[in-house]
Order: structure tokens, then C-alpha cells, then sequence
């Protein structure tokens, strides 16, 4: 394992204004965003819109690394240049989301458990030459007023989720671990609160038991946020404090950085977010972002599939990464919505 080498992607990708745009929608999920906006999920279309995330203009200023689906890191522009040599060509990493998808967790009802070990150490080794320097996996752990999750269900995760950092770092890709406890439900912000913590203390204590090296990864967690349909809605601060109470408790100080996910946030709401959580000054890691539909919404809608409309979609794109980038050091306000 190239210790150097695994911190400098990590720190690389997390560096001042920087963050991660998900772009590795499976293929069921890209259909469902595809249909949001009536467009047909052919393998060329899949295409034709990652060249247009991909080749946007600016966003390599605050975007340090892109995660890919299988079928992405094997694309190309339209003039033949492969994704991850455009990527690295604009200094941003590529990265390849390596996990499955979720299986219901046997006689665990309610409960999914995050599948893609098996012949994952063969994938990552083809993964790596094909240019990806870091990996993401993601567990789904969801909230239900019974007693859901189980701790076995979360053990089963955290675990699945070390098995596969290891892997990672053994194969020289540094690992982006993503337990996501999902916003769905109408349970309190203090649920998910209690929730996210016996998750995260499950999952660092499996990576560390796995030997896996706090130093050369990532963490994707979601926020403590309410769910859904939870009555009462914490404001941006009381969101803020939270999340970050909780992951202090929780998340080693050797750990380079926190990208969180969107998880069904407005993108106003999760730029917000995420710029109050740095407005409350240093923290042990970097406070940074990993968001699929929060930079990708508003480009989907600009864009509707029309190549008239790419000049549209990729300035949307930009706007987003720029008031990312502003989140990630406090100098966000709501007002520049209207003003960018
Ligand atoms: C972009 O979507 C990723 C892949 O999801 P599926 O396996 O469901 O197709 C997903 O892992 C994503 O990276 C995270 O959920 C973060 O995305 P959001 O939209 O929550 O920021």
C-alpha cells in the first residue's frame, strides 16, 4: 500500500473550495432522472450528458474529483477522448463507484444490506487502469418508527463497508465511504441524530478492526437532518450543529475529509447547509461536499436534451460549483442565488 500517494488523492480532492460531483448514477437511477425530464435512457444520451458534466468550463476551480458508474469510465467524448483522460487533463480525479446496489438484508426485515464484494478486487485492479484513483461504495440504512434499522443491520453495513476500503487501499484507490441514512420518513431531526451516530461509530470502528487507514479516505455521510415528512423541519443552523456535534463524536481527526451527500435537499438547501457548517470555523477535517442531485438538478432541467440548450445546462452546472465552493468556506448567502 503507497501510504503517500493514497493521503495525497485524499487531500487532493478535498482541497481549499474543492468537492466531489456524483455523476454515478446506475442505470435505473439516470432512467428515473431521465424521465423527469422525458428524454430516453439509451447508452448515447447517458453519454451525450456526462461529456456535457464533464467538459464544463470552470468547474475544474471547485471540483477535485468526479465519481463515475462502470459504464461512464469506459465512455468518451464525441472526439474520442476517453472520460477519466478528460477529467485528469482538467485536474479533476476521476473516481468509480464500485458497490451493487442493496439487497434486503436476510431475516432482517426493513432492513437492505449493500452488495459487490464478490470479484471486487478484480474490478478495482481493471478500475485503476482504466484511470480512477479513488472508489465510492454506499450503504442505505433507512428509519422507520419500528425498530429500524436493527443494530445487526447497521453491523452488516459498516462491515461490508470496511471489506471494501480495504480492498481499496490494498489496490491503491482511495476509498469514499458512504453510509447514507436516508431523509425519507417522518421521524425528528433527534432520531436521526441518535441514528447517523450508532452508524458512524459502527463503521469507523469495522475500518478500524479492517486496518483500513483513516488517513487515505473519504467519508460521504448524509446530515442530521428531519425526515421528510417529519412535521417539524430544523432551520439551517440547528442542521449545522447537529451534523457537526455528531460527526465530532464520531469521526477520527486523522480522517482528511467529510464530503456529504445531498440526499434529496434542494440545492439551496444543501449549499446552505453545508456553508454553515464551515461559518462555525476550522474542524478537524475538511467540511466538503459529494452531491449527485443538489449539483445536478438544475442541469437536467436546463438541459431537457436538446443540444441548443448544452451552453444553458453547463453554465447551471458552473453556478452550483461556484456557491459549492463559496459553502466551503462560510461566504455563501442565500441573496446570490438570484445574483449568479
Ligand atoms: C449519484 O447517485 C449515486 C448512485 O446512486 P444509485 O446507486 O442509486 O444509482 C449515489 O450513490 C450518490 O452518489 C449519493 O446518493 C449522493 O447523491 P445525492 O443525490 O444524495 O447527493
Amino acid at each position: 500500500m503507497n501510504i503517500d500517494a493514497l493521503k495525497s488523492v485524499a487531500n487532493a480532492i478535498v482541497a481549499k473550495q474543492k468537492g466531489v460531483l456524483a455523476a454515478d448514477e446506475s442505470s435505473p437511477t439516470i432512467k428515473k432522472r431521465f424521465d423527469s425530464i422525458q428524454l430516453e435512457s439509451t447508452e448515447e444520451n447517458r453519454r451525450r450528458y456526462r461529456e456535457i458534466l464533464f467538459t464544463a468550463d470552470g468547474t475544474e476551480r471547485t471540483l477535485g474529483g468526479v465519481i463515475l458508474f462502470d459504464e461512464t469510465l469506459r465512455q468518451s467524448t464525441r472526439d474520442g477522448v476517453p472520460f477519466p483522460t478528460l477529467l485528469a487533463g482538467r485536474g479533476i480525479i476521476p473516481g468509480i463507484k464500485v458497490d451493487q446496489g442493496t439487497k434486503a438484508l436476510a431475516l432482517h426485515p426493513g432492513n437492505k444490506v449493500t452488495v459487490g464484494l464478490d470479484g471486487l478486487a478484480e474490478r478495482l485492479a481493471e478500475y485503476r487502469q482504466l484511470g480512477a484513483q479513488f472508489a465510492k461504495w454506499r450503504a442505505v440504512i433507512e428509519i422507520d418508527e419500528r425498530d429500524i434499522p436493527s443494530p445487526f443491520g447497521i453491523h452488516a453495513n459498516a462491515h461490508a463497508l470496511a471489506r471494501y476500503a480495504a480492498l481499496c487501499q490494498e489496490a491503491g484507490l482511495v476509498p469514499i465511504v458512504e453510509p447514507e441514512v436516508l431523509m425519507d420518513g417522518a421521524h425528528g431531526i433527534e432520531r436521526c441524530e441518535a441514528v447517523t451516530a450508532q452508524v458512524l461509530q459502527a463503521v469507523f470502528a469495522e475500518l478500524d478492526a479492517h486496518r483500513v487507514l483513516f488517513e487515505g479516505m473519504l467519508l460521504k455521510p448524509n446530515m442530521v437532518i428531519a425526515g421528510k415528512k417529519c412535521a417539524r423541519q430544523a432551520g439551517v443552523q440547528e442542521v449545522a450543529e447537529a451534523t457537526l456535534r455528531c460527526l465530532r463524536r464520531y469521526v477520527p481527526a486523522a480522517v482528511p475529509g467529510i464530503v456529504f451527500l445531498s440526499g434529496g435537499q434542494s440545492e439551496e438547501d444543501a449549499t446552505d447547509h453545508l456553508n454553515a457548517m464551515n461559518a462555525m470555523g476550522a474542524q478537524p477535517w475538511q467540511v466538503s461536499f459529494s452531491y449527485g442531485r443538489a449539483l445536478q438538478a438544475p442541469v437536467l432541467a436546463a438541459w431537457k436534451g436538446q443540444e441548443g440548450n448544452v451552453a444553458a445546462a453547463q453554465q447551471a452546472l458552473l453556478k452550483r460549483c461556484h456557491l459549492n465552493g463559496l459553502a466551503r468556506e462560510g461566504k455563501y448567502s442565500r441573496s446570490m442565488e438570484a445574483a449568479t
